[in-house]
């Protein structure tokens, strides 16, 4: 078995970025303050409850994926404005984010704010990467996408912790769904409550199996080029007037500006304007 390492939230970013590139992961203490851990919590209550564990999407591969046990759903800053204030917007994750991304995009958004709450019983997620959501734009040398587990509760081996496979994010890039591995190869991504797992495109992972009885909460917060089409439509959850609520630098994150490639055109406009130029 691997281990991930783990450092205080106020580590040097160089040092969390040395940990990122050895392993493809790095656990970050306290990333969420127990006050902003309960706030995102209760915000979410409501859709947890109803919303329950399984896929709803009709499709076998997509369900086998999301996890028959493992309640997902997406809209956090829509319904929590909490999440926007301590997760969207965490500072430590923001600045891993910023070197990791900005020298391939002028900016970045969210990729998907999701809950993945792994309920009891479910069975290890199967192993992928995440950057293959966009296999067109995947190069060995730039990172396009990274992300964010924040553990809402303590994560461990047992009720399905993240696992990791170090490393794999030097690999060569191609689809590694099922990529064959050894339990000597593996990491679990075990962290107490208010920890965050900041994580490579790159890297080989899933969540784990939870053989307890409680349920691991985990909430996963991505972002990736400006320049890619992210896997939520934040926009369609959070409408102009909630967005005009919020920091102007969660608007951005949340697809109310636009892009402005170097040197290049500019993208995803209003009328020829910057779409951030609506909250003016
Ligand atoms: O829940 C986890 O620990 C990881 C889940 C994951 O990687 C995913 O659904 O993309």
């Amino acid at each position: 078995m691997k281990t991930l390492t783990t450092v205080d939230r106020d580590a040097p970013i160089d040092e969390v970025r040395a940990h990122l590139h050895r392993d493809g992961g790095v656990i970050v203490r306290d990333l969420l303050s127990d006050e902003a851990r309960l706030a995102i919590i209760d915000d979410l209550a409501g859709a947890m409850e109803v919303i329950g564990p399984g896929s709803k999407s009709g499709l076998e591969q997509w369900e086998l994926f999301h996890g028959r046990e493992t309640i997902r759903f997406c809209g956090l800053a829509a319904r929590s404005r909490a999440f926007v204030d301590h997760a969207l917007l965490e500072p430590v994750f923001g600045a891993v984010t910023d070197r990791e991304l900005l020298g391939g995009c002028t900016s970045y958004w969210l990729n998907t704010g999701q809950v993945m709450a792994v309920g009891p019983g479910e069975k290890a997620q199967y192993l992928h990467r995440d950057e293959n959501n966009w296999p067109e734009a995947i190069t060995a040398e730039r990172e396009i996408t990274v992300s964010c587990m924040f553990a809402l509760s303590e994560f461990t081996r047992a009720n399905g912790a993240t696992v990791v496979v170090p490393g794999t994010q030097k690999l060569a890039p191609g689809l590694v769904r099922g990529h064959e591995v050894t339990d000597d190869d593996l990491a679990y991504a075990e962290m107490p409550a208010g920890a965050g797992l900041i994580y490579s495109g790159k890297v080989i992972h899933g969540a784990g199996t939870n053989t307890t009885d409680e349920l691991r909460y985990g909430m996963h917060v991505s972002f990736v080029a400006g320049w890619l089409r992210p896997e939520e439509a934040s926009p369609l959850h959070v409408d102009r007037a909630r967005a005009a609520e919020l920091p102007e630098e969660a608007r951005r994150l949340l697809g109310w500006s636009s892009y402005h490639s170097e040197g290049g055109g500019r993208t995803w406009l209003v009328d020829f304007e910057d779409a951030a130029d609506l909250f003016a």
